[in-house]
């Protein structure tokens, strides 16, 4: 089926700064240059590529009270947040390019209060092999990409957690997990507290994508806000190298492409995270080809006779 889009903005966000490796900050220029705006066009989408948010340089240090960089992670995620706020503002869904995983903080905050100030119900689908729900506690690295699941439920340092206000952006149940498969030791008894609904590989393994999927899209409806985080990482190793934090076991090519293509068949995405992506490991950049071709793929290209 083919259907109609909302006109589309690409927002870069060069920086690794919650990142355990560098080079994620090339991330932007590596999707451009797979051609992910060019790909979208081709599919009718009308697109307009808003260039690179600004923010400070990664200076590259140990923890603070465990976080690493927590003055700088709060400046990139208030300038995305304000960049996406504003391209939601206009009816445009934004494409943030990451950019590693902790901006996941700006972009959601920023849809959920869109969320709260026009009525609509909020889905987060966080397609990641982490739960990136640590807090200072309990994270073995001080690394902010391992937290931003549980600061935008209100576990965390003031600055990240009131990033959009006093309250915290989301609850609990309105985020789905997909393709977990590593936990860290204390990570695992805040998920199980907190109560997040995980589809982790096991499960996928024994019950199948398409189940999974099925699950994690229920109640989904003409009221939803839909917003897609994908870590790249979430993608077996053996297709997608370029990443910080490989782990094998994750979906495979086809498994991936079915979870994009039934994130499209509800058509209510309405924003989208591509983070992780690390160009510095990656080969020949195909990771970031194979994240073009996935978002196609979340566009409505139907690899089946379908359309
Ligand atoms: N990501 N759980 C590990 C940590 O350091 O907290 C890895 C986190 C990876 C985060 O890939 O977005
Ligand atoms: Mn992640
Ligand atoms: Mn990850
Ligand atoms: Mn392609």
């Amino acid at each position: 089926m083919q259907r109609s889009y909302p006109p589309v903005s690409l927002i870069g966000v060069p920086t690794d700064i919650g990142a355990g490796h560098k080079g994620a900050r090339m991330g932007p220029d590596a999707l451009r240059i797979a051609g992910l705006g060019e790909a979208l066009a081709a599919r009718g989408v009308e697109v307009i590529d808003r260039g690179n948010v600004v923010g400070p340089a990664n200076p590259w240090l140990p923890p603070v009270d465990g976080y690493r960089h927590l003055d700088e992670v709060v400046a990139w995620n208030k300038a995305l947040m304000d960049a996406v706020d504003a391209e939601l503002s206009r009816g445009r869904m934004p494409i943030v390019l990451g950019g590693d995983h902790c901006l996941g903080l700006g972009s959601i905050t920023a849809v959920a209060r869109h969320c709260r100030r026009t009525g609509k119900k909020l889905r987060v689908l966080w397609l990641d092999a982490h739960a990136d729900f640590n807090t200072s506690d309990v994270t073995p690295s001080g690394n902010v990409h391992g937290m931003p699941v549980a600061c935008l439920c209100g576990l965390g340092p003031t600055a990240l957690t009131t990033l959009g206000g006093s309250a915290p952006a989301m609850r609990s149940d309105e985020i789905r997990q997909i393709g977990i498969r590593s936990v860290d030791a204390g990570e695992k008894r805040l998920v199980k507290d907190h109560g997040l609904d995980i589809y982790d590989m096991r499960y996928i393994d024994e019950v199948g994508m398409k189940r999974a999927m099925e699950e994690a899209l229920e109640g989904v409806d003409e009221d939803t806000h839909l917003h897609v985080s994908f870590d790249v990482d979430f993608l077996d190793p053996s297709i997608a190298p370029g990443v910080g934090t490989t782990v094998p076991g994750g979906p495979n090519y086809r498994e991936a492409q079915l979870v994009m293509e039934m994130i499209a068949d509800t058509g209510r995405m309405c924003s989208l995270d591509i983070v992780e992506l690390n160009p510095a490991l990656d080969n020949h950049n195909a990771t970031a080809e194979l994240a073009v071709d996935l978002v196609e793929s979340l566009f409505g290209k139907s690899t089946l006779m379908r359309d």
